[in-house]
């Protein structure tokens, strides 16, 4: 069973909360990031949890005392699992570990980005050992490069790869599939359609 994650990067946040109810049955869960938490606060977080589970991609990737005091705030708002940069380091990543065992929440590592390979070239394939290594809950890997996503399912064996990148940024969703995606995170493909329901369901049916 493959899992649709809607990514919300709205600034309204009623316009957020009102997609989000509207494809709710498609969905598995919420991925809010900084452009909607910036505008509707933090609290948006609980909110949207009363809908669907809320994963905080805060693409967390600082020194590992400021990480987990990052990590700490979206688990202590409602987050069920947040996202961090894996280039940030193995120490960073086990602060935000540490803090999320406390919550009982999960932790998913960004291994490269489907925007660019400029500085990820031969460091993604270590992140994702890493990862596993750590006993991390999965890593994010680019839906618009569905080869890469086989490659990474060979390294992380059982864990889960969420991959963003369907639609809007090329990615095709059967592909990445196939590839071996436990989810697709998709976000302007649903938010900015006419009909988000209408496009969600059609996802869901592909999937
Ligand atoms: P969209 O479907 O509108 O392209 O949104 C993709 C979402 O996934 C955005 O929230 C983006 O920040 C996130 N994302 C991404 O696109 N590529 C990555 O490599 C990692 C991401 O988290």
């Amino acid at each position: 069973m493959v899992d649709i994650i809607l990514a919300l990067d709205l600034t309204d946040a009623e316009k957020a909360v009102k997609i989000a109810e509207d494809v709710s049955e498609y969905i598995s869960a919420v991925k809010v990031n900084y452009p909607l938490v910036l505008s509707a606060g933090v609290d948006i977080i609980e909110r949207l949890s009363e809908i669907r589970p809320v994963i905080a991609d805060f693409k967390i990737a600082d020194i590992p005392y400021t990480s987990s005091l990052i990590a700490e705030i979206a688990f202590r708002s409602g987050a069920e699992a947040v996202i961090v940069h894996g280039f940030a380091g193995r120490e960073t990543v086990k602060a935000v570990l540490d803090v999320a065992k406390m919550f009982n929440g999960e932790v998913y590592v960004v291994t490269e980005l489907t925007s660019s390979m400029e500085f990820f070239k031969n460091v993604s394939d270590k992140i994702a050992e890493m990862a596993k290594e750590l006993g991390c809950h999965g890593i994010i890997a680019p839906g618009n490069r569905a080869e890469r996503v086989a490659e990474l399912r060979r390294i992380v064996g059982r864990l889960k790869i969420l991959c963003p990148g369907i639609g809007a940024q090329g990615g095709d969703a059967k592909a990445v599939v196939e590839a071996g995606a436990d989810a697709i995170i998709v976000g302007r493909s649903i938010y900015n359609a006419e009909n988000p329901k209408k496009v969600a369901e059609e996802l869901s049916r592909l999937i």
